[in-house]
């Protein structure tokens, strides 16, 4: 099974994998890195590790899917399944070939994954923000309509703003399942267990 996060950068889709993980009772975090040309390298590190390295204070960091790799699934089958963090896809097309390219591929599995976290950051709602919501996200919004496994988290649920950004996002996507999220004080990662659970069976 394969549970893929996708959404804008700096939405806080890295926080949320590494947090879920430790949230899941893992200590150490396996990730497979795509290296680009089809390399994978294989990294283990701790959660804290992990959040010093990969979380981006400032600029989005993640620009290679980073794959995190687990033994035990949550439904009743306990099958392995993985958590794909994917780079995060800007408004508008890129410039740059590598990075259309790397949009091409998270596109490409999206349409194959088993489950699509699709991250908002509900704090930043209207606002003139790289992390706002906008016409990239109704379109990604309107692809997950044809997959079997599609759920809205809006993230960032700690933050002042994100009540009404939520309130927005449930009026904007309406018909989309939405489920409200602090990636930092981990509320709403029940749901997105139960979620993840229900659909594997
Ligand atoms: N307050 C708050 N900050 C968050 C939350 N999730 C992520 N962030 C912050 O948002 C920034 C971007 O996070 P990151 O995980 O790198 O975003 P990504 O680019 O989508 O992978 C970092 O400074 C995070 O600490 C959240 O739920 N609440
Ligand atoms: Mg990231």
């Amino acid at each position: 099974m394969e549970l893929l996060i996708v959404g804008k950068p700096n939405v806080g889709k890295t926080l949320l994998m590494i947090n879920f993980a430790a949230y899941l009772g893992l200590r150490e975090l396996h990730l497979e890195v795509s290296e680009g040309d089809g390399v994978r390298r294989s990294q283990r590190l701790t959660t804290d590790r992990a959040r010093r390295d990969l979380v981006s204070l400032y600029a989005p960091k993640t620009h290679r899917m980073q794959t995190l790799m687990l033994d035990q699934g949550l439904g009743r089958q306990r099958v392995p399944w993985t958590v794909a963090d994917t780079m995060g896809i800007p408004e508008g097309i890129a410039e740059e070939p590598e990075i259309r390219h790397q949009v091409a591929l998270t596109l490409e599995r999206l349409l194959r994954a088993d489950m699509v976290l699709h991250v908002l950051d509900a704090s930043s709602v209207g606002l003139r923000r790289m992390e706002a919501p906008g016409p990239f996200d109704a379109a990604l919004a309107e692809l997950g309509q044809l997959l079997k496994g599609y759920l809205i988290i809006a993230n960032k649920m700690d933050k002042p703003g994100s009540h009404e950004g939520l309130r927005l996002i449930k009026e904007r996507y309406r018909g989309v399942p939405v489920t409200p999220v602090s990636a930092v004080t981990r509320r709403g990662f029940r749901d997105m267990k139960n979620w993840m659970a229900r659909l594997m069976g």
